[in-house]
């Protein structure tokens, strides 16, 4: 897809028809890409013509896009914000031009409610808290400190600030838990496997990784096996997502732990859309339902997985 540019429509013309223009992040990770087939497939099922920006993970190129799909007279704006500041002035453009925007995946800090209809998308502390629940559990009764490294998310993204301050908060009641270091990978196995091989040179000892998503965990796999360690045994691994490769490696004892994610908001952004377009109130908030995986489960779970 173009860098910000309308990478084109899905869908003929017509009336009746909604015309949604649609922002997304860009292709960082698997996760992303499963995002956007779920949009771009529930999109065409629905009879809604699309307009599908890809932003390159660039705010600028959001807000651009934003631009243009309010200059196209869309009927709705949906659209997953890479980070979670500087979008009051779009929003506010969209709203006086009177189209309805709805949040997916991330949300924005915005003060002002009124600049989107709704919110559809994960609760990423909770995310960040059922990883520091399984490695409390797993470390039960032991008393050695814990060293920890993080692989955080996009800086000022809404998933990185807050998967790593749900993890914080469950992990500070016990201070044998240690972030001995903690950097960005962007989402990306390209530069989760450069930061974790940067920690493995760094830190003298590593019991646990803690990855914002699988992706990340991925590269980071390469990177432990390459320094001769054994990932999932040397070095306990946690993930988030749960997309297909992960899960593979779950199942393979790579990775330990893996919090659930869904990608598949398309069919509820679609049948959010209508409700909007056609003036009906709809909830601030929609959470999607999600879980967690053990080795155990990921080996049941895998030739069900949709992604
Ligand atoms: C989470 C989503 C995150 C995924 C990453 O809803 O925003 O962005 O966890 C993706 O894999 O890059």
């Amino acid at each position: 897809c173009g860098g910000g540019d309308d990478a084109g429509s899905s869908g003929g013309g017509g009336d009746d028809k909604i015309t949604m223009g649609f922002s997304q992040v860009g292709a960082e990770s698997g996760w992303r890409t499963a995002n956007t087939k779920s949009i771009q497939e529930s999109a065409a099922a629905a009879g809604i013509d699309l307009k599908f920006s890809d932003a390159q993970g660039k705010q600028e190129n959001q807000i651009k896009a934003i631009r243009s799909f309010i200059a196209q007279r869309v009927d709705v704006i949906a659209f997953s914000p890479v980070v979670e500041s500087g979008w009051d002035t779009v929003l506010k453009e969209a709203k006086d031009a009177n189209i309805p925007v709805i949040l997916t995946d991330r949300s924005v800090d915005s003060q002002d409610k009124t600049l989107y209809k709704t919110f559809i998308g994960s609760d990423f502390v909770l995310e960040g808290k059922k990883a520091g629940e399984w490695l409390v559990k797993e470390y039960e009764g032991k008393s050695d400190p814990v060293n920890i490294v993080e692989l955080q998310g996009t800086p000022g993204a809404a998933p990185a600030n807050d998967r790593k301050a749900g993890f914080a908060e469950v992990i500070k009641a016990d201070p044998k838990f240690k972030i001995v270091a903690s950097q960005t990978g962007q989402f990306t196995r390209t530069d989760g496997k450069e930061v974790m091989e940067a920690f493995l040179k760094s830190q003298p000892k590593i019991d646990v990784l803690y990855a914002h998503n699988d992706d990340m965990g991925l590269g980071a796999i390469e990177a432990i096996e390459a320094a001769g360690k054994k990932p999932g045994t040397d070095i306990k691994i946690i993930t988030v997502d749960a997309v297909k490769d992960g899960m593979t490696a779950l199942a393979a004892g790579k990775i330990n732990y893996i919090v659930e994610c869904s990608p598949l908001l398309g069919p509820q952004l679609m049948d959010l859309a209508k409700k909007v377009k056609a003036g009906e109130t709809v909830e601030q908030r929609v959470l999607t339902q999600e879980t967690t995986f053990t080795q155990e489960q990921a080996k049941t779970a895998l030739p069900d997985r949709k992604y």
